[in-house]
């Protein structure tokens, strides 16, 4: 604080190798919003083709079976990993976490900024395997095709594992160097930084909210959403481990010619799934868990009601992310696992979808007999409600087995986690960005541009999103190029629909504009923000707007929780926490 900003950093300390956690907050945040374009775009061009097959996509070309793949994959992967992550953890992890606990920075901003820049290294990797290797001469070491890694997100063996596909085998040391970059190589190596540099990064969150509360603030005065983002973390760190070693033995699978997954080599299949989800259960919570912590405090404050049943939602969070880990196999019920091992793992997945509903449920009291403003932030929180619910209710069904051996692999579940993970990015995100803007720029939005984008999106995103539960449970399988009469007789009745749905991603997409063009538009002309415009309670609020090098002038010292509005016998219908 005070021995903050006696000293120059100059351009480069200030702005690139900062270890101020809004700066860092603002990097992640960034580059986050312009990998949701490059993946936005991979989804544009794959549905193109969905809808008209074989046609010359505009900003494309045509697009062959294998690109396709490529396009499936990287989207899914840049979405997960590089967008929603980056956006809805890190960077209002990194904003949030140090202003509502009330202090000056991270734990450890070294180590903060570290996290960034290997985040940025990997997003390298990442567009690098764009570029990787498909195909070359084993003799000369010419390379033959380039592409990126077409396996799908999940990058399951044996596929991923077959080492000769790459080229492995008759070839002399010196053509090794092509061979070690193909797209699949290039795309584990930039997951595997990004887990890196979210693990620094969780750390530096879990220690900062245990160490650094303003003085006065117990765990139970914590704004849900520093609980939310803080069990993310817990959920990604525990998660983690076992798919870097799965990780690592999917390389030496595909490098060295081990065969840990390769049944031809004695390996199993089955048990990369295993390790896969055994992280990739827990990470969808790791997105979902900031977004419900977004919706509950920007629900309160313009609902001007306290949260109802704190501790409930506080509760529920924990046993939703302790049970997190006990759920991984319902992504593998027609992977041959014993029926019994099923019906366990059904159950553990109905029984998650009970904290979440409490969650919801608790929300919906917070909204019941208030008078709601219909901010711009207040109506992207409504809209998360609206939509992920159906995403929640769908999961349900996917979670018994006996639905799910006839529903997985379909486009119901393409449906199912498009309705979970685009409320939580599109819609949380949208309102933690609106809300929290105004504090980190100090400019407001144009409210009347953001409603347009607000109800543009919810339409188009319903329409993009809705019909394709219809052909997912008509039986359309994820993953094909082109339904034609040959390969799947049934589906081609559909093709209206397919079209129908990528006129609607188009409009989605289109809509975004207006969203670069209000945040332009206010960075450069907007409204000046004062410091509480919201009139909230929590102490990021009591900061300037935008916060200053060390965040505030003199500590805060807390004196009661983040939600008390409305009090009866006060003049003003909120109360700050740091007020007496
Ligand atoms: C109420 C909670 C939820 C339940 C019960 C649930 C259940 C399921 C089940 C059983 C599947 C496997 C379907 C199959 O492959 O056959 C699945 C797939 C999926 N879910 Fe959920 N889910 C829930 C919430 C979420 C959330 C919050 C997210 C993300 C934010 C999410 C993202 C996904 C993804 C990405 C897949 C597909 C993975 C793939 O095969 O590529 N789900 N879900
Ligand atoms: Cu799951």
């Amino acid at each position: 604080m005070a021995d903050h900003g006696h000293h120059d950093p100059g351009f480069l300390g200030k702005y690139v190798f900062s270890n101020d956690h809004k700066v860092v907050g603002m990097q992640y945040l960034v580059t986050g919003l312009l990998m949701a374009i490059v993946g936005g775009y991979f989804a544009y061009v794959f549905r193109m083709q969905l809808a008209w097959p074989g046609m010359n996509i505009p900003l494309y070309g045509q697009l062959d079976q294998s690109a396709y793949n490529g396009f499936i994959t990287m989207h899914g992967l840049t979405m997960i990993f590089w967008v929603a992550m980056p956006v809805l953890l890190a960077a209002f992890g990194n904003f949030l976490i140090p202003m509502m606990i009330g202090t000056d920075d991270m734990a450890f901003p070294t180590l903060n900024m570290l996290s960034y820049w290997v985040f940025f290294l990997s997003t390298v990797f990442l567009i690098a395997s764009l570029f990787g290797v498909n195909e070359f001469d084993r003799k000369t070491g010419e390379i033959l095709s380039r592409g990126p890694y077409g396996g799908g997100w999940t990058m399951y063996p044996p596929l991923s594992a077959q080492a000769d596909m790459l080229g492995v085998g008759g070839y002399g040391a010196g053509k090794l160097i092509p061979h070690l970059l193909s797209g699949g190589n290039l795309l584990i190596t930039a997951v595997a930084l990004e887990f890196i540099s979210f693990s620094m990064g969780g750390i530096n969150f879990l220690v900062t909210t245990i160490n650094m509360r303003a003085d006065g603030m117990g765990i139970m005065d914590l704004p849900i959403c520093i609980w939310m983002l803080d069990l993310a973390c817990v959920d990604f760190m525990f998660s983690v481990g076992p798919l870097i070693a799965g990780a690592v033995m999917l390389l030496f699978d595909r490098t060295l010619g081990t065969g840990f997954y390769d049944p031809n080599r004695g390996g199993d299949p089955v048990l990369f799934q295993h390790l896969f989800w055994f992280f990739g259960h827990p990470e969808v919570y790791v997105i979902l868990l900031p977004a419900i912590g977004f919706v509950s405090d920007i629900t309160a404050t313009f609902a001007r009601k306290p949260v109802f049943g704190y501790k409930l939602i506080v509760y529920s969070g924990i046993i939703a992310s302790g049970l997190s880990f006990v759920v991984w196999a319902h992504h593998q019920f027609i992977a041959g696992i014993d029926p019994r091992m099923a019906s366990f793992f059904s159950l553990t997945t109905i029984a998650i979808s009970i904290p979440f509903a409490v969650i919801v449920f608790a929300m919906i009291a917070t909204l019941y007999k208030s008078s709601i403003e219909f901010t711009v932030p207040m109506l992207w929180a409504l809209g998360w409600m609206c939509t992920f619910l159906v995403g929640g209710v769908t999961g349900i069904y996917l979670g018994s087995a006996g639905f799910d051996i006839y529903g997985h692999d379909s486009y119901f579940v393409i449906a199912h986690f498009h309705y979970t993970l685009v409320p939580s990015t599109l819609f949380a995100g949208m309102a933690a960005i609106h809300y929290w803007f105004p504090k980190f720029i100090g400019k407001m939005f144009n409210d009347t541009i953001g409603k347009l984008h607000f109800w543009l999106t919810l339409v188009f995103f319903n329409l993009t999103f809705f019909p394709i539960f219809f052909y997912g449970m008509a039986g359309q399988h994820r993953r094909i190029y082109q339904y034609t009469i040959d390969n799947h007789p049934s589906m081609v009745q559909y093709q209206p629909i397919r079209q129908f749905v990528t006129y609607m991603l188009i409009g989605l997409i289109a809509t975004q504009a207006l969203f670069f063009l209000n945040m332009i538009m206010s960075v450069f002309g907007g409204e000046k923000a004062s410091k509480n415009p919201w009139k909230a309670n929590t102490l990021e609020w009591v900061a300037d707007s935008p916060p200053g090098h060390g965040n505030f002038h003199t500590y805060p010292k807390v004196y009661r929780g983040p939600y008390e509005f409305s009090v009866p016998g006060r003049d003003s219908d909120y109360w700050p926490q740091n007020e007496q």
